[in-house]
């Protein structure tokens, strides 16, 4: 079956053109002025619209088992979401139990996934260290199609990964072709504020925002960053939400190093004023880490995509409802973290980031698909309108408007952190391998048809690399 996309305009990273698109065998076989359709093609009619590379989350967490529940979104209901909100491919994470061996791990969640709607990849956490380890992390990149590596420096007594784990898994990746990423909190201060403020009285939510503040923040990704620079191994750190960890990264890119960095939806758009907002469910919806931080940190992330120096937006889309948020009624080191915002990103990313003119059209792709595609090296498979690509495709109308709701959305969770939040620009269609999933309000998704994507190590530039690594020997000094 095909898909002929007529009279739209096909916007892509590096340029726009009026093009028409043609969808056969799951890729794009043309992109060209006034094509014809073949005799069987569905044909869409962009007339006013945007033809754009279906959106790349690269930071989610379907059926995650964390805090002592398991996210309410599955692999079929977060992908499912995820396309009728433009989104086409995700990369989750599998996240290793202290001392669960990482390839039982590695299975474990991809047999999850098998239910996926759409696409997917993953990037595999390194909670703990020991020869098994890297040899795992090795067959992972060798023959599983995984070529990054993530570490959480909080969750201190869980998944904390302390300098020894990040020094052995930052070296394995640079041998290894792949990249380390990092959730930067400093887990150790996060650890005493909280119990301070706990004993203090500090029992509700609004005790979360206090006990990780930026400078946790900004000390973690700044150490990881130098961490990185020693071993001459890129870094890419997620949900960056203050000014203090985007500085840490401007520094280093400024001085050439390899660093790149990711922002949420949801750190662009909420305040944290949220926290201490008068109902409990209301507060608790919002827990997650890093938290929501005051205007002056979202002026500064606006800044930091604007410049470049961050270069992907995600949503960290990782659900909990009310009754399981209610865990820290009394105690809100215990609330569950997470929120979610994967069938939301590209639409309040467009009205608050195109529509203001902060982001260029071709800004917006980068940011929402393209650099996640280059970065994660599934570029250009994923993340450009081109034949031989993939035929995952978001046809945009600008004109169209939406007031997202919990009551309106696909996502399974019971609060929506955009809600009530009116955007103009939203998807007509989606189009995920080649088939019409979304079209006009009206989801059509097969359980199952999502495949697992493989992402090759960054052999050549890393080789490169490596050498630079090993003339950094030490002198030997004449006595
Ligand atoms: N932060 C969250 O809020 N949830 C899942 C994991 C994380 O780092
Ligand atoms: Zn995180
Ligand atoms: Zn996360």
């Amino acid at each position: 079956m095909s898909v002929l996309i007529k009279g739209g305009t096909v916007v892509n990273a590096e340029l726009s053109l009026r093009a028409d698109v043609i969808c056969d065998g799951g890729l794009i076989t043309a992109v060209g002025a006034d094509l014809d359709a073949p005799s069987d093609a569905t044909v869409i009619d962009a007339g006013g619209q945007y033809v754009m590379p279906g959106g790349i989350d690269p930071h989610t967490h379907m059926q995650l088992p964390f805090m002592g529940t398991v996210a309410s979104e599955d692999f079929e209901t977060g992908t499912t979401a995820g396309l009728a909100g433009g989104t086409t491919m995700i990369i989750d994470f599998v996240i290793p139990g202290p001392q669960q061996n990482i390839m039982e791990a590695y299975k474990q969640w991809r047999e999850w996934a098998e239910k996926s709607v759409s696409d997917y990849s993953f990037h595999v956490a390194i909670t703990w260290w020991d020869d098994s380890v890297h040899d795992d992390m090795g067959t992972l990149v060798r023959d599983h199609g995984v070529n990054s590596f993530k570490h959480f420096m909080a969750y201190k007594g869980a998944i904390m990964a302390d300098d020894e784990i990040l020094v052995n898994s930052f070296a394995r990746s640079l041998e290894l072709g792949a990249i380390p990423t990092v959730h930067a909190e400093n887990g150790e201060l996060v650890f005493r504020l909280q119990k301070e403020l706990f004993e203090k009285g500090i029992t509700g939510p609004e005790g979360h925002p206090l006990s990780r503040p930026p400078e946790c923040e900004g000390e973690a990704a700044n150490r990881a960053i130098r961490i990185a620079e020693v071993l001459k191994v890129p870094l890419y750190v997620v949900h960056n939400s203050c000014r203090q960890s985007l500085e840490a990264i401007t520094r280093a890119r400024n001085e050439g190093q390899r660093v790149f960095g990711e922002v949420l939806a949801g750190h662009l758009l909420i305040d944290d004023s949220i926290y201490r907002h008068k109902d409990f469910e209301v507060a608790a919806a919002h827990v997650m880490s890093p938290p929501f931080r005051s205007s002056e940190h979202q002026d500064a992330l606006w800044k930091g995509l604007q410049s470049g120096n961050l270069q992907t937006t995600a949503t960290d889309h990782c659900c909990f409802c009310a009754d399981q948020k209610a865990a820290g009624k009394d105690d809100f080191r215990l609330i569950p973290n997470g929120t979610g915002g994967v069938e939301n990103r590209m639409e309040v990313l467009w009205h608050h980031g195109v529509s203001t003119g902060k982001l260029t059209m071709n800004e917006f792709v980068k940011v929402t698909s393209t650099n996640a595609a280059q970065i994660f090296n599934v570029y250009p498979r994923k993340g450009s309108i081109a034949v031989g690509a993939d035929a995952d495709i978001v046809v945009w109308d600008p004109q169209a408007t939406k007031t997202i709701s919990t009551k309106t959305d696909h996502q399974n969770v019971d609060y929506n952190i955009f809600e009530g939040m009116e955007v103009t620009g939203c998807p007509s269609y989606t189009i995920s391998q080649g088939k019409v999933v979304y079209a006009d309000g009206e989801l059509n998704v097969e359980r199952g048809a999502g495949r697992y994507v493989d992402r090759p190590p960054f052999a050549p530039f890393y080789d490169a690399l490596k050498k630079q690594a090993q003339l950094a020997e030490p002198v030997a000094v004449k006595r």
